[in-house]
């Protein structure tokens, strides 16, 4: 007999349950259940090309961006996988202006579930690979509803993040701060098993990330740090590694996991709210900050660390810088440096608090 083993995600789950004495097993669910809702939107996301799916669909969201079918699919069925199992309080999606209240007739639970139903659409129309990104803090409130006080926590407070890649094959990612376990779905079976266990972002980069259309746009430091990443300046210790960029944020951010490397999608001057970034911090890089931490790197927003931002707003933008954890300090040294007028600027936008009614 091999000495292969094979382990699925619900039995990984529940493995890593069992190191927990005081666990109820509501956590476990949770990630099971979300893990259900991926294999469904996989299976859409696979045959997207040959059913009456594409297209935009007639709504645009909160961000005014043309929303696909599929990411209203993605988004209903991961409501309709986690409203009723009585584990939630409340969810919040990228696609809403407001958070999702569980419908009354269901019971409530302890936590909150925030998500990206389906990152990265744009490109689902040419075939290259999507992703789906969530979150999951504890409930901080009191009464049987969450709040927004619930959803806007800090990433610090995450008990739990992960993702998942529709690629070439479609994989889930995921930590409850034990690791970072990757899991590959066998479509024969119907299961996700466990591909990539215990992922370690590796010491040696090989890949920078960014959109280089919008070089014109940036900051000065932002410039010279990619430049340093090409090994331009010939700083010590600076050696060029390659450039691969997608557009699908969790597509981009898994291969530099895997692979070593940066991502960035920095502030710019494109426009007069583009100093803020584009990113969302709670549907995007509050997950991924976790997950990077988790496999021993690092992200920041070019102050500091994400994880510690105290966010102001559901829909709040962040510059993103995350990866191999020196690779992400020198970016912040460059911004420190150099980026005075955009730290001016950006500042007062970090600081802010969180006013009930109010939205940046
Ligand atoms: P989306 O949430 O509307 O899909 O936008 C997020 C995506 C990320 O996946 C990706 O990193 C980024 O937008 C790409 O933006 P750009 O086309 O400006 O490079
Ligand atoms: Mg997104």
């Amino acid at each position: 007999m091999s000495q292969m083993r094979i382990i699925t995600i619900e039995r990984h789950i529940l493995q890593q349950q069992l190191r927990h004495p005081n666990a109820t097993g509501v956590f476990t669910n949770m990630l099971y259940d979300i893990a259900m809702a991926a294999k469904i939107i996989s299976r859409e996301t696979n045959r997207a090309g040959l059913v009456d799916i594409l297209g935009a669909a007639d709504q645009s969201n909160i961000h005014g961006e043309r929303q696909q079918k599929l990411d209203v699919f993605a988004d209903e069925i991961i409501f309709k996988m986690n409203d009723h199992t009585g584990r939630l309080c409340a969810m919040a999606s990228e696609e809403h202006d407001e958070i999702l209240a569980i419908p009354p007739h269901y019971d409530t639970g302890k936590y909150v579930l925030l998500y990206d139903p389906l990152d990265g659409s744009s490109n689902i129309d040419v075939n290259v690979s999507v992703g789906t990104i969530f979150s999951i803090h504890r409930k901080v409130t009191t009464g049987a509803q969450g709040t927004i006080e619930d959803v806007i926590q800090p990433g610090y407070k995450l008990v739990a993040a992960g993702y998942i890649v529709y690629g070439s094959s479609t994989m889930m990612v995921y930590s409850t701060g034990q690791g970072v376990h990757g899991f590959t779905l066998d479509n024969s079976v119907g299961e996700f098993l466990l591909s990539h266990e215990d992922i370690r972002i590796p010491d040696t980069p090989k890949y920078y990330s960014v959109n280089h259309g919008y070089e014109k746009y940036w900051y000065p430091g932002v410039g010279e740090y990619v430049k340093w990443l090409q090994g331009m300046d010939g700083a010590a210790g600076s050696k060029a590694i390659g450039h691969r960029y997608t557009g699908s944020l969790v597509a981009d951010f898994h291969r530099n996991l895997l692979r070593g490397g940066v991502f960035l999608y920095p502030a710019d001057k494109r426009d007069e709210t583009s100093y803020r970034g584009k990113l969302r911090l709670m549907y995007e890089a509050q997950a991924l900050a976790f997950i990077a931490r988790q496999a021993g790197g690092y992200s920041s927003d070019g102050v500091g660390d994400i994880l510690d931002i105290e966010p102001h707003d559901l829909h709040q933008r962040t510059p993103l810088f995350i990866g191999n954890r020196d690779l992400v300090q020198k970016a912040e040294q460059y911004i420190r440096e150099q980026d005075q007028e955009w730290l001016e600027k950006y500042l007062p936008f970090r600081e802010r608090k969180y006013q009930p009614n109010k939205t940046s």
